[in-house]
């Protein structure tokens, strides 16, 4: 709890507490108010990171791209449209495909990338210390290689973000658990190699499994939403016309894709 419950709970306090200002509101308020509501509110500040409220708290595969001139642009590939099922036998697994960077889009980011992450929520990864994939998979953006899932601290979440009771997993993505964690480079060779893929005008993201065929994957819990925001810095709409404020394009917001009673897991350990 603590400074975690802090976002969310402005929310709620703006809404309670009409005469305190969100920015003034101190921790010892939020306290306060927190015992007056009854109901602590949980939201992950984790999973929501530096990005925008315009991408949910979790779900889907968000790509947080910073051009070399500063400009962000940001999307979100909604859950619904990702993998869910048993692993295909063979490399890569398609988990979904990023679509709209188009040649305005791709211009808004000056010419090149100069930090990139993934934000990924996946139920039953299987991935972290203990699990049978165990260093085994790595995410694919455009079959380059973004990093390995054992080494990306997850939170578990409910299916509407709020913190769940597994806490962080230390390195993976858990066992029958919905865990939610950033993939981050900034390692030039890597982010050379995802700028000039961007002309294909997709992001298809990819999982490599040293050992395929043997998982269950659903990358379809959270919140189903989906976005591209071209913002900070120059502004860019993909029609080309500078507007005054951050162009976001949001698709469908549908609270919980989520089930929680998915039963269809393959047996494997
Ligand atoms: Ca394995
Ligand atoms: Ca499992
Ligand atoms: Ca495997």
């Amino acid at each position: 709890m603590s400074y975690c419950t802090k976002s969310k709970f402005l929310t709620m306090s703006s809404k309670n507490l009409s005469n305190f200002s969100a920015k003034t509101v101190g921790f010892a308020v939020t306290s306060l108010a927190l015992g007056l509501l009854g109901t602590p509110a949980q939201a992950s500040t984790f999973t929501r990171g530096s990005l925008p409220t315009d991408v949910s708290e979790v779900g889907g595969i968000v790509l947080d791209l910073t051009g070399s001139n500063g400009t962000r642009v940001i999307t979100q590939a909604a859950a619904s449209t990702l993998f869910v099922g048993n692993s295909p036998a063979t490399n890569p697994l398609i988990i979904g495909t990023q679509t709209g960077f188009s040649p305005t889009v791709i211009a808004a980011l000056g010419g090149g990338i100069s930090q990139a992450s993934v934000r990924v929520s996946l139920y039953d990864g299987d991935t972290a210390a203990g699990n049978f994939d165990l260093n085994d998979n790595t995410l694919l953006l455009n079959g380059i290689n973004f990093g390995n899932f054992s080494t990306v601290q997850a939170q578990n979440t409910t299916a509407t973000g709020d913190e769940g009771a597994s806490g962080f997993s230390g390195g993976g993505f858990r066992d029958n658990t919905l865990d939610t964690g950033f993939f981050t480079s900034s390692d030039t060779t890597t982010l050379a190699s995802l700028f000039g893929s961007l002309s294909s005008g997709n992001v298809v993201f990819g999982l490599n499994d040293i050992d395929p065929g043997d998982q269950f994957y659903d990358f379809t819990r959270g919140i189903d939403s989906s976005i591209i925001n071209v913002g900070s810095g120059p502004i860019v709409t993909p029609g080309g016309t500078p507007v005054p404020e951050p162009f976001t394009i949001v698709g469908t917001l549908v609270g919980g894709t989520a089930n929680t009673s998915r039963l269809s897991q393959k047996q494997v350990d």
